[in-house]
């Protein structure tokens, strides 16, 4: 049975004096004393109330003052949960055929209004490696997140994990079996299951934990009493502050080098506490417990394993690599609000943008693209009578309402503005129609989705908010602003599948649904879309950038690597910060070392604010300028490997931009490394972040890698020459034991290493992606210790739709032995012969060789310094050699 702590029996605010018992006074009862300082699971979470005894007491909790700290800091909860708090029990299991159901019961009361008595468990052993545990209301319906997950038919028959449960207190004991690692532990602290307070705890089993966005922190999260906070915000991202997304998931490094992760799919504000026990604490105040436990092992498989549940990112396009125009290297115009006739969507700005049509068509014939931006409030005057968004909107009924069933005006750029109600499916059709009208004037390529929150400049509406329990729930979590409303649209507006209090966090998800749908209807190519709010599952419709961050700051540089490395654990892998910072003025030197860093964004673009100093390559010296386009060239020459990297995300959901530990999980000495990071398994990104220096310390892991650039240097000619031009001095490759090296980092110089035993697939840059395509590619083959090297490729049109489906591609996978080195194209179609290989370089070749074949003919090569070149030029089609 339960037993009832007796302070319990009978509390009440009348007679808090009475059950403490001897609480009051300095000696704490035993029990309290018991719990160490890590282990404190805090029971008076509310941060806008200094707790008092008597407060926590009257939840039935121990109090335990200590030290106040600095301002805004967290430490040892004053208020945590004795060891006998009552929880629910398990109190009946039964086995089903993808696991267990059973039924969980509360006998007494926690402290928050509506408690829910009796919960339904569902554990499905989905597969091997994957764990689904959901606890819901066992009478009445909630709010669940609308997520298409696969349905799996068949119970996991071998999984690597053994789950078992506490009945009373109930709890989930989860294990790793080939270790014995508990990674979950629930009992540590009471479940709490109100209407509008749902709160579940672990254990964890080391304090290496990832994820959890989208937060401005290191890649490595604090567990020293570290609460982030989940509810989409518009803010100029801040450390601590919820941000533009959420994304309830976490990967975390067990010792050993095994990884897993978890996702709690959940739409509602949420907070997430993180002590040194090491523990975790989940808290949301809406929805169900809906838990997905991911074994991976290895932190690749935990990313795959993940997007197998929320869904991969669709096939690359060619917009990978977009740039501002103005810079030497355009390849794509952008549009923020500007365009439009006063920050109204889907009109043009009749002075200063009547030629944009023309505009568009120009870079049109000069294989450029043009994407613009889009708000998510519609504005709801119209100076000129009529504004079809708007009319048409209401006359269907398509914005969010107040609770009074009017359109709920706030407040953005435009001035008052509706918000369209995403979702409801009439919406996406009327969404679609304003994008074509549109389109007939400028044929755009892409759009970014913005203020999709959605930002609102008032907070909740022009009336504010009805009083209740939407907008102010019995809990708030620790949102900026302290009210759900703030800088938003109320909790309690009506959307057609729920209130937006269950929405909030998935508006950006919605928005980008219907407008990647819509660009495929309109365009009947591959959509290219990037929105600042994201939701798990936001990777199969758009990209995302890092928000609007500050041009004068090195550390805003420095915080867009933790922030690409999360957008990659999330299944976003198209993500990038704006080169050079948006708001603020920048400086030459920030700027050329932020143009060497974004170019290995996956989404590389330069995006300043008005006012401010211009931050394109021509508004600086010719020395920045040469570096900054030197660096954007060596982007474009390895489009084809980047283009790789995206098939093998939407194919798998591997990352594209990877952390160091992702290749070397049992280096220890990589867990913390979030100033590198590789593109793949293979290319190593050392930026400089700090200013005033002319070299980096950097993390080079165990192995043979290549400086970058003398490896390519021989084949970035347009045709091999012979003999090839000077090349730098031996030394280029070098041989770590897994250490840190100091290297030389002169403003016009980014540090790049090449893995031995990788095979990059590279071209001849040209000015635009499309001109970079038409060129023959340069195969860059890094020999590892034992002479071998393995690379793939993938190569299509770059915007066709499902061309992978209909096997209109090519796919090459390249792999050096000592015997010889040999190309197998895995499948073929019409583009297999558009590959054509015009240099291939190996590096690392200890002695001459005395003849190099091409398909048994005797071909003339070049040696020098360790590398060998060949010199022929293959097209390349399915099986053969192309060396
Ligand atoms: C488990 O089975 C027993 C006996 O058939 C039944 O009474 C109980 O309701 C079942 N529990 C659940 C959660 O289905
Ligand atoms: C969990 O249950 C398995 C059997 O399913 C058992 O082998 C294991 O020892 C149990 N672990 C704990 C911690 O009780
Ligand atoms: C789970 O946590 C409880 C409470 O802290 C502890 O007593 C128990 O030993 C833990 N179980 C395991 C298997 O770690
Ligand atoms: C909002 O109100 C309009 C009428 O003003 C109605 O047509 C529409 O269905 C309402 N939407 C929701 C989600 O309640
Ligand atoms: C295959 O791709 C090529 C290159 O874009 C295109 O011209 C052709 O129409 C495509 N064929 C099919 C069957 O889709
Ligand atoms: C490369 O070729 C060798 C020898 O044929 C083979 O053993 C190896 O599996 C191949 N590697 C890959 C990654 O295909
Ligand atoms: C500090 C700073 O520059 N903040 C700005 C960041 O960008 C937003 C726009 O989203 C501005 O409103 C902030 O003032």
């Amino acid at each position: 049975g339960v037993s009832v702590p007796p302070h319990l029996a009978g509390s009440g605010p009348s007679d808090l004096g009475k059950v403490s018992g001897g609480w009051l006074g300095p000696t704490p009862p035993p029990k309290c004393l018991l719990v160490p300082e890590s282990q404190r699971f805090d029971c008076y979470p509310e941060r806008r109330v200094v707790v008092t005894q008597e407060l926590c007491e009257s939840r039935g909790c121990c109090f335990i003052q200590s030290p106040p700290l600095a301002e805004g800091k967290q430490g040892v909860p004053w208020c945590f949960y004795p060891p006998d708090f009552p929880s629910y029990a398990l109190e009946s299991l039964n086995q089903t055929a993808l696991g267990m159901v059973g039924v969980l019961v509360r006998r007494e009361k926690a402290y928050y209004p509506r408690d829910i008595e009796k919960l339904r468990l569902d554990v499905e052993f989905e597969t091997d490696t994957r764990l689904h545990i959901k606890i819901t209301d066992a009478a009445n319906p909630r709010y669940e997140v609308p997520l298409d997950v696969p349905r799996v038919t068949k119970r996991a028959e071998n999984p690597i994990y053994s789950l078992n449960f506490s009945w009373d207190p109930f709890g989930v004991l989860l294990q790793r079996k080939a270790t014995g690692a508990v990674l979950l532990n629930t009992t540590v602290a009471p479940l709490i299951f109100a209407d509008q307070f749902l709160q579940i705890s672990t254990s964890l089993p080391s304090k290496f934990l990832y994820g959890l966005g989208e937060h401005r922190d290191s890649f490595l999260h604090s567990l020293d009493w570290n609460t982030l906070t989940f509810w989409a915000r518009d803010v100029a991202p801040t450390e601590s502050f919820n941000l533009y997304g959420a994304h309830p998931f976490y990967l975390l490094m067990e010792e050993g080098g095994n990884a897993h992760g978890v996702f709690l799919l959940n739409s509602n504000a949420m907070e997430v506490a993180l002590q040194p026990a090491p523990g975790l604490t989940w808290r949301t105040i809406g929805g169900v417990l809906d838990f997905y436990i991911f074994l991976g092992p290895d932190p690749n498989m935990v990313i795959q394993q993940y997007q197998q549940v929320i869904g991969k990112c669709p096939h690359p396009n060619t917009a990978i690599c977009r740039h501002l125009l103005h810079a030497h290297i355009p390849d794509a115009q952008w549009n923020d609000i500007d365009y439009m006739d006063g920050y109204r969507d889907f009109t043009l700005d009749s002075q200063k943008f009547t030629s944009l049509p023309s505009l568009v068509e120009d870079l049109h014939k000069h294989g450029q693209r043009y994407v613009m931006i889009l708000d998510a409030g519609i504005s709801s005057t119209s100076p000129h009578g009529s504004y079809w968004p708007f009319d048409e909107g209401l006359r269907r009924g398509l914005f969010l309402n107040t609770t009074k069933g009017q359109p709920l005006i706030g407040q953005v750029w435009p001035g008052f503005t509706a918000f369209p109600d995403f979702s409801n499916p009439d919406t996406h059709q009327w969404w679609l129609e304003n994008l074509q009208h549109f389109y007939a004037h400028v044929p755009f390529d892409g759009v970014w989705i913005d203020m999709n929150e959605p930002s609102n400049f008032m907070d909740g509406s022009e009336d504010g908010c009805p009083p209740g329990e939407l907008d102010s729930p019995p809990y708030t979590p620790a949102v900026l602003g302290d009210s759900l409303s703030a800088k938003t649209v109320c909790a309690s507006a009506e959307q057609k599948a729920s209130v937006h209090y269950n929405l909030h966090n998935l508006y950006g998800l919605m928005e980008a649904k219907a407008t990647a749908s819509a660009l495929v209807r309109i365009r009947g190519k591959r959509p290219f879309l990037v929105s600042r709010s994201t939701f798990p599952s936001q990777g199969r419709y758009s990209g995302h950038w890092l928000g609007d961050n500050r041009s004068h700051q090195w550390k805003d540089m420095y915080y867009s690597i933790p922030g690409l490395l999360s957008f990659s654990l999330f299944g976003i892998p198209l993500v990038g910060a704006d080169i050079c910072g948006f708001s603020g003025s920048t400086s030459e030197e920030l700027c050329t070392r932020w143009m060497q860093l974004g170019a290995f964004y996956p989404f590389s673009r330069n995006h300043n604010t008005q006012n401010e100093q211009a931050q394109d390559p021509t508004a600086f010296s010719p020395a920045a300028r040469t570096a900054m386009k030197d660096v954007l060239l060596t982007r474009y020459s390895l489009l084809p490997f980047l283009y790789t990297l995206f098939h093998r995300a939407h194919l798998q959901g591997d990352t594209v931009a990877r952390p160091l530990f992702f290749e070397f999980p049992r280096d220890v000495a990589t867990w913390e490394l979030d100033r590198q990071f590789l593109w793949g398994q293979s290319l190593l990104v050392t930026p400089v972040l700090e200013p005033g220096v002319d070299s980096v310390t950097g993390y080079i892991p165990q192995g043979t890698w290549y400086d970058f650039y003398t490896v390519r240097n021989p084949c970035l000619s347009p045709e091999p020459s012979h003999p090839c031009p000077s090349l730098p001095a031996q030394g280029s490759s070098l041989n770590s034991s897994g250490e840190m090296l100091k290297m030389s980092a002169p403003l016009e110089h980014l540090n790049l290493h090449v893995r031995g035993g990788s095979i990059l697939p590279t071209q001849k840059p040209g000015t635009t992606t499309g001109v970079t395509r038409g060129n023959p590619l340069r195969l860059i083959v890094a020999l590892s210790s034992h002479a071998t090297a393995w690379g793939d490729l993938f190569w299509d049109d770059g915007e066709s739709l499902d061309t992978f489906e209909k096997g209109n591609y090519s796919y090459v996978v390249f792999n050096v032995t000592q015997v010889g080195c040999g190309g197998e194209g895995r499948s073929g179609g019409p583009m297999a012969t558009k590959v054509t290989i015009g240099t291939l370089s190996i590096f690392g070749v200890q002695k001459p060789p005395s003849k190099v074949l091409l398909n048994g003919q005797e071909k003339p090569f070049s040696y020098l310094d360790n590398q060998v070149w060949p010199h022929f030029r293959v097209p390349f089609a399915g099986r053969g050699s192309p060396c």
